[in-house]
């Protein structure tokens, strides 16, 4: 079995000792944390949401499962953090009401710090009255919304509507994405961007600070 074999299916059993241990073993061995994070740490996940799904796993140990990733994660941050002094642009970021998945939201945050941006992470369960409150109090270039559920991604339009409501729409880009997206719903509810994962943000941040978007 390959040490990201290894690496996966213990972050699947949540074995948070032996997977952090392994996740410092596979950087040791100069893997790098884009592919640790890709083919390891993202697919144990999709493994864990199949197991789920089939009633092979249940909350608690889909709740484990996250926390070992996270625990991995922690490990990975420092090396992908951004080397350059001026920020690349300012985004407020958060998970939408009512929704308490933020792997994917804390793994787009990251890569956006690595890519320079100031990122200001409003955490999960972030009402549409918070999303407005800080975009109006921070004026950052990008706000981003996670979500994971069906029945939270309405959510999404709802933060969008209030910051018109507040006059605050058109200082702010509004990019969202999480498993429950799709880049028809993006359209349909008013974002101006959509990404399916954490490189595809990045990329469009850029891009959206560039004119080019
Ligand atoms: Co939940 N859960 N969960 N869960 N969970 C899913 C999402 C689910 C698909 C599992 C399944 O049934 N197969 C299902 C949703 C079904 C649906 O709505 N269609 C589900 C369910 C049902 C639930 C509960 C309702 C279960 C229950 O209690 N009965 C409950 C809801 C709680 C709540 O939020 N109110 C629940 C709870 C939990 C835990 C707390 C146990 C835990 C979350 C822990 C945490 O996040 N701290 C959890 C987990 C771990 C999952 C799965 C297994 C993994 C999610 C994950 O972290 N993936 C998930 C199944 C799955 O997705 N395979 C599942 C890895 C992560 C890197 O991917 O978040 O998609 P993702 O992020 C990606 C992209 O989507 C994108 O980039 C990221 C990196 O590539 N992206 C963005 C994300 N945000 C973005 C923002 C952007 C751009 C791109 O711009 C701003």
């Amino acid at each position: 079995m390959s040490l990201l074999d290894e690496l996966k299916e213990l972050v699947v059993k949540g074995d948070m000792v032996n997977a952090v241990e392994k996740t410092q073993k596979a950087l040791d061995e100069g893997l790098v944390p884009g592919k640790l994070i890709d083919e390891a740490l993202i697919a144990a996940m999709d493994v864990v949401g199949e197991k789920y799904k089939s009633g092979e796993l249940f909350v608690p140990e889909m709740l484990i499962a996250a926390k070992t990733m996270q625990a991995c994660m922690e490990k990975l941050e420092p090396l992908v953090a951004a080397d350059e002094l001026k920020s690349a642009g300012k985004v407020v970021i958060g998970t939408v009401k009512d929704d308490l998945h933020d792997i994917g939201k804390n793994l787009v945050a990251m890569m956006l710090r690595g890519a320079g941006f100031e990122v200001v992470d409003l955490g999960v369960d972030v009402a549409a009255e918070e999303f407005v409150a800080k975009v109006k109090e921070l004026k950052p270039n990008i706000l981003g919304m996670s979500a994971l559920l069906t029945t939270t991604v309405p959510q999404m339009e709802l933060v969008i509507k209030a910051l018109d409501d507040a006059g605050l729409r058109s200082q702010v880009q509004v990019i969202v994405g999480g498993a429950a997206v799709t880049p028809e719903f993006a359209k349909n509810i008013g974002a101006d961007g959509y990404a399916p994962d954490a490189t595809g943000a990045v990329n469009w941040a850029k891009n959206c600070m560039t004119g080019s978007k």
